[in-house]
C-alpha cells in the first residue's frame, strides 16, 4: 500500500523523458509512491514491477476500449470541444459507456494500491470521472485532480452529453487544478448552473467537503534543457543544421508540435506562403522547418489535417522551391531532446501558434533553450503561455494577416530587441520549473 499515487492515462514507463514524468518521477520515487496507468499497448496486462524506484500498476485497455474510451470518448468528443470546438466534437453513447468503465477500472487500481490517507493525483481529460469514483470506494483519500488542456466556456461545455457526470466527477477531488485562472473560473460557475452550488472565491462546499479550484500553471525541466544546451555536441548539431539548410540562408524558422488541429499548423504554413507568395520573404533568405510528431493516426480528423498539411507542403514547395532548394521542410517524425535542442539552438524564429493550448510546453523549451539570449518566439495568444511570455510576438493564429504580421516583427527586430525580450522570458520560465509546479500543487493538495 502505498502514501502517493499517481493516476495518468500512460505509464511512465518507454515514453522519452517528458514534463510530467521528470517533475512526478522524483516525488513518486521518493515518496514510495505508484504509478497507475496503460502501457500503451492494447490487450495486455502485465504483473505490477518496480521502474526506477516507482511502483508501476499496469491497468489494461482491451482493443475496443482503446476505440471507444481513448480514441473514441477522449479524443474525439472531449479533445475538440475543451479545445474550443475547433474541429467538431463527435457523440456516441457506447464510446461514453466505455469512457465510464475504463475510468472506474482505473478508480478500482487505484483505492486497490492507496493506503490509508494516501494522496492520490489523477490527471487529465481521459479521466475527469475518477475522482469521484474514488471518493466513492476510499473517503479517507487526499484526492488531486490536474487538467493538461483548457477547460472550455460554460456555454461550450453545456453540449457535452452527461455533463453533469463529469462536474461531479471532478467534484470528487479536494483540489481541482487547471492551466489558467479563467478555466478554474468556468468549472466553478458550472457547479452553480447544473448543481446549483455556491462557489466563494475559489471553493466551494460539495457533499459536506471544501472542493478548491485552481490555477497551476504547468512547466518544464528547465535544467533538463539548460544541460542539453550546453552541450557542446548539441551546439555543434545546431551549426551542422544550419549549414545542412543553406549555410548562405540568413533565416531558420522553426515549427515542432504532435501533429494535431489544435497547434494551427496548417494555418502557420498558409502564412508562410503567403510572406513567400508576396515576397516579404524568399526562398533565398529563409526556410522554414516543421516537425510533426505522429499523433492518433486512426483518429479520422488526424489523418484529414495530416493529408492538409501534406498538400500544403507540396504546393509551396513546388511553387517557390528550387533545384535543390526547397522553402520548407516537413519532417513527419518524433526526434530525441537532444535533436530537438539543437533545432531550437538553430532556429532564429520559433513558431508556436495554437488555436488553443492548455499551456504549450514547446514555447517554454525553446526560450530555456537560448542561453545565448537569441531567438525570436512567435506566439499565439491563445495559449496559456501567452499569459506568462507576454514579451513574445503574440499573434492571433486565426487571422493569417496578424500572423505575417507576428512573422515579419520578428525579423525586423534588432538583436537588443531580442535579446531584451528573451532575458525576460527567460526569468520567467527559470522562476516556475515543473518541479515547483508539482510542489504548489501537492502543497496546496495538502500533504506534501
Ligand atoms: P501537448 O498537446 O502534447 O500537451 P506541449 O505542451 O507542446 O503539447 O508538449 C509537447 C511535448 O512533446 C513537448 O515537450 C515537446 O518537446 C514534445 N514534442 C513535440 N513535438 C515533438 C517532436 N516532433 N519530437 C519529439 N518531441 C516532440 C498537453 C497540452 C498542453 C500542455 C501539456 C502539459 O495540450 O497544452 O502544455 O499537455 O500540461
Amino acid at each position: 500500500m502505498k502514501r502517493f499515487v499517481v493516476v495518468a492515462n500512460r505509464l511512465p514507463v518507454d515514453a522519452g523523458p517528458g514534463g510530467l514524468v521528470s517533475a512526478l518521477q522524483p516525488i513518486t520515487r521518493s515518496s514510495g509512491g505508484a504509478w497507475v496507468g496503460w502501457t500503451g499497448n492494447p490487450d495486455e496486462r502485465p504483473e505490477p514491477f518496480e521502474h526506477e524506484g516507482v511502483h508501476i500498476h499496469p491497468v489494461e485497455l482491451t482493443a475496443e476500449d482503446v476505440d471507444r474510451y481513448y480514441e473514441g470518448q477522449s479524443n474525439s468528443t472531449i479533445w475538440p470541444l475543451f479545445h474550443d470546438g475547433v474541429e467538431p466534437s463527435v457523440h456516441h453513447r457506447p464510446w461514453r459507456v466505455a469512457y465510464q468503465a475504463v475510468n472506474k477500472r482505473f478508480a478500482e487500481a487505484a483505492a486497490a494500491v492507496a493506503a490509508e490517507g494516501a494522496t492520490v493525483w489523477v490527471h487529465d481529460y481521459q479521466l475527469m470521472l475518477v475522482p469521484g469514483m474514488l471518493r466513492e470506494l476510499r473517503p479517507d483519500l487526499r484526492i488531486g485532480f490536474f487538467l493538461h488542456i483548457p477547460f472550455p466556456p460554460v456555454e461550450l461545455f453545456m453540449q457535452l452529453p452527461r455533463r453533469t457526470d463529469f462536474v461531479r466527477g471532478l467534484l470528487g477531488a479536494d483540489l481541482v487544478g487547471f492551466q489558467q485562472p479563467l478555466a478554474a473560473q468556468n468549472f466553478l460557475r458550472l457547479t452553480t448552473q447544473l448543481l446549483g452550488l455556491r462557489p466563494e472565491g475559489e471553493r466551494v462546499e460539495y457533499e459536506g467537503r471544501t472542493v478548491t479550484a485552481r490555477a497551476f500553471p504547468i512547466s518544464i525541466d528547465v535544467s533538463e534543457i539548460d544541460e542539453l544546451a550546453a552541450d557542446p555536441q548539441v551546439q555543434e548539431d545546431a551549426r551542422r543544421l544550419r549549414k545542412d539548410l543553406g549555410g548562405d540562408r540568413r533565416l531558420l524558422l522553426l515549427g515542432v508540435d504532435r501533429l494535431d488541429y489544435t497547434k494551427g499548423i496548417d494555418q502557420r504554413i498558409e502564412a508562410y506562403g503567403e510572406l513567400l507568395a508576396d515576397g516579404t520573404v524568399s526562398n533565398e533568405e529563409a526556410v522554414l522547418v516543421q516537425v510533426a510528431t505522429p499523433s492518433r493516426m486512426r483518429v479520422a480528423q488526424y489523418q484529414q489535417l495530416r493529408e492538409r498539411v501534406e498538400r500544403e507542403v507540396g504546393r509551396i514547395n513546388g511553387e517557390f522551391g528550387d533545384v535543390g532548394r526547397a522553402p520548407l521542410h516537413y519532417l513527419f517524425q518524433s526526434r530525441s531532446r537532444a535533436e530537438l535542442v539543437a533545432l531550437y539552438l538553430a532556429a532564429d524564429i520559433m513558431l508556436v501558434t495554437p488555436l488553443r493550448d492548455g499551456m504549450n510546453l514547446v514555447a517554454k523549451e525553446y526560450v530555456a533553450a537560448r542561453r545565448d539570449e537569441g531567438g525570436a518566439l512567435v506566439l499565439s495568444e491563445f495559449t496559456g503561455s501567452a499569459s506568462e511570455l507576454s514579451d513574445a510576438f503574440l499573434v492571433n493564429p486565426y487571422d493569417v494577416d496578424d500572423l505575417k504580421r507576428g512573422i515579419s516583427a520578428a525579423i525586423a527586430a534588432g538583436p537588443e530587441d531580442l535579446a531584451a525580450r528573451m532575458r525576460k522570458m527567460r526569468e520567467t520560465v527559470r522562476a516556475n520549473d515543473v518541479g515547483r509546479w508539482a510542489k504548489q500543487f501537492l502543497e496546496a493538495l495538502g500533504t506534501h
